[in-house]
């Protein structure tokens, strides 16, 4: 076939990391092969689908199961957590682990110990596996706290809990038409894909940047309603395009799986939303700050891009629980700027108005 095959695998490109960037430890280079192998072990169950028996809902002898999110857990979902901690508990590198389907943290037993923490969403976009759409696996690694290191004691949450610029790498895998890692060490991001003849992630996508403007957005648009003005306001003048305030025409997408949609926005730009809004007031956002804001704005500010809550940096937040939920808008810098704007400029009067509320170009 006439294609030029790319040559550096994921192994030797960590261990190129190394080499340009002397003060960098390579100690969780071993870490992330072993995220790797288990991402190709999910890749595969992902790929067999039905034949594998790997659609619909997880049951065992306690029946349907709930996770801590309160969403009913998916065969994959169980797979890919338990093939996560199956590939890397044995490495000697983590401390401990958390995951959006373990309520507590996971902790690593008569075996040995190791400075790093991982945390994983380890399938995100759940609703997609059974209609056969892309989903991912995301990761974030964090340095243990000294006392962890030092003492070897079992993890607790608040271990867990540090601003997602302290991460020390993070990543995606994506189990689309071709598998991909996504990854960044702290020194820009870079794509691989995997090759499933010699079953190798490939270095492919040397340096993602992300365009700084774009005309593309991402928002799930059933929840108009519920947005707050500032986003209402955004959104109301991407879809007046040309003959609107922004004087250009805007395209939307949803793919329901934010895995997917970052990835699109590493590839060509774009913005993604899902901002706090009004529908389920208890609740501060739909995304989960540790295992997806996280990791996935890390990966957006390595390549150029911006990740906000919509009132400051989503990197920039201190957690408070493992699970804890934030509003989130990411992409493309100079429209995540323009969204923070408006959530920071005074309302306009016509806001405050309910009737004016309850108008946009979403609700006649
Ligand atoms: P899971 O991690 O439970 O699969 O949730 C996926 C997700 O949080 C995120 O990937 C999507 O952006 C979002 O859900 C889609 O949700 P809706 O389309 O239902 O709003």
């Amino acid at each position: 076939m006439p294609f030029s095959s790319p040559r550096t695998t994921l192994t030797q490109y960590l261990i190129e990391q190394r080499r340009r960037y002397p003060h960098a430890s390579g100690r969780f280079n071993n870490l992330i092969l072993d995220v790797a192998l288990a991402c190709k072990a999910v890749a595969r169950a992902v790929a067999q689908g039905r034949l594998a028996d790997m659609h619909g809902l997880h049951v065992d002898s306690e029946g349907v199961r709930v996770n801590v999110q309160g969403e009913t857990q998916q065969k994959l979902d169980v797979y890919a957590n338990q093939t996560m901690i199956e590939m890397t508990e044995n490495s000697g590198h983590l401390a401990g682990m958390a995951s959006e389907e373990m309520p507590e943290p996971w902790q690593i037993i008569d075996r040995p110990r190791g400075k790093h923490l991982l945390v994983f969403d380890p399938l995100d976009g759940s609703s997609n596996i059974d209609v056969n759409m892309t989903v991912g696996s995301i990761f974030s690694v964090l340095r243990a706290p000294e006392d962890v290191i030092g003492s070897g004691r079992d993890v607790k949450a608040e271990d867990f809990f540090q601003p997602g610029s302290s991460q020390l790498a993070a990543g995606y895998a994506l189990y689309g038409p071709s598998t991909m890692f996504v990854l960044s060490v702290g020194h820009g991001v870079a794509g691989f894909t995997l090759d499933p003849n010699l079953g190798e992630f490939m270095l492919t996508h040397p340096d993602i940047q992300i365009p700084p403007d774009t005309q593309e957005f991402a928002i799930n648009a059933s929840n108009s309603r519920f947005w707050e003005p500032p986003v209402k306001r955004y959104v109301d003048e991407c879809l007046a395009g040309k003959t609107g305030p922004r004087g250009k025409d805007f395209n939307m997408r949803w793919i329901a799986s934010m895995v997917a949609e970052a990835h699109r926005i590493l590839m060509r730009g774009g913005v993604f939303m899902y901002p706090r809004d009004t529908k389920d007031p208890a609740k501060a956002g739909r995304l989960r700050l540790l295992y997806e804001a996280n990791p996935i704005g890390f990966l957006m500010e390595q390549a150029g891009g911006r990740a906000s809550t919509g009132h400051q940096g989503a990197l920039q937040l201190q957690p408070q629980d493992l699970h804890q939920r934030i509003g989130l808008v990411f992409g493309s810098r100079n429209e995540v700027e323009r969204i923070e704007r408006y959530h920071a400029e005074p309302q306009p009067l016509q806001w405050h108005n309910p009737l004016f509320v309850e108008r946009s170009l979403f609700i006649d």
